[in-house]
């Protein structure tokens, strides 16, 4: 039997979904965020040493990092699906933003949710200007942009086709999904970007999307 170690409000989302999509029988083992520090709870650590989710146990394979567990779901379990065949541009297409989504979208999205909350969390009062100013300059001279310009690229490829790798739907589709919504919540991502905001409607409206929703409960993306 497959598990998911799935915590709530988290990439693991991403698994439940391709499980869904191929139709593959599989438990949920959940974790919680501290409510505080929105850190995983230790517990995850008992399955991999980094103690983040997602992490897949499939017999013997204990695997963690959403790209590698897509990779690995669709090449044990795909029988062709979801991938598009090898030695075709779609296959490069999806082997990139299957790497894309976690090597160079999540990294200036997840500094803007960081350097958010230093602007707005609680710190001792002779610090908070500073802090404020030092946070301010980081998004607008670094984060902010380089999240714009990502944003717009993609909104640009997808004019030139209906899904991230060509004329299909596939996982590389699963795997950009977090990055696309945590722009949505966070990034700035809004009707400007007609493309991706379309792209994010007809992912939503799919079924095997929905029934993951139903079965890992609460997700919302941190912001
Ligand atoms: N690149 C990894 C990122 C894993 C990751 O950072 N997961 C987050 C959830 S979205 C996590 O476990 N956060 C809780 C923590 O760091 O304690 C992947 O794609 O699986």
């Amino acid at each position: 039997m497959i598990i998911v170690h799935h915590l709530n409000n988290s990439r693991s989302q991403r698994v439940l979904w391709l499980l869904e999509e191929l139709g593959l029988d599989y438990d949920i083992k959940r974790y919680q965020r501290d409510p505080k520090t929105l850190l995983a709870p230790p517990a995850l650590r008992e399955v991999h040493p980094l103690g983040k989710s997602p992490v897949l146990a499939d017999g013997d394979v204990t695997l963690a990092e959403s790209g590698a567990i897509i990779e690995y779901l669709i090449e044990r379990h795909g029988n062709g699906r979801l991938r598009p065949p090898a030695g075709t541009p779609e296959r490069v297409r999806y082997t990139y933003w299957l790497h894309f989504a976690e090597g160079s979208a999540m990294p200036p999205l997840v500094m803007k949710l960081v350097f958010d909350r230093i602007e707005k969390g609680p710190m001792p009062f002779f610090v908070r200007p500073l802090a404020r100013v030092i946070a301010g300059r980081v998004k607008k001279g670094f984060i902010e942009p380089n999240i714009a310009r990502q944003l717009d690229y993609i909104e640009a490829e997808l004019e030139q086709r209906p899904w991230f790798a060509g004329a299909d739907f596939s996982a590389a589709d699963i795997q950009m999904s977090f990055p696309v919504e945590a722009a949505a919540a966070r990034g700035g991502l809004d009707a400007r970007r007609p493309r991706l905001m379309d792209w994010l409607a007809r992912i939503h409206a799919r079924e095997p999307y929905r029934r993951a929703l139903e079965r890992g409960g609460e997700f919302s993306i941190l912001t």
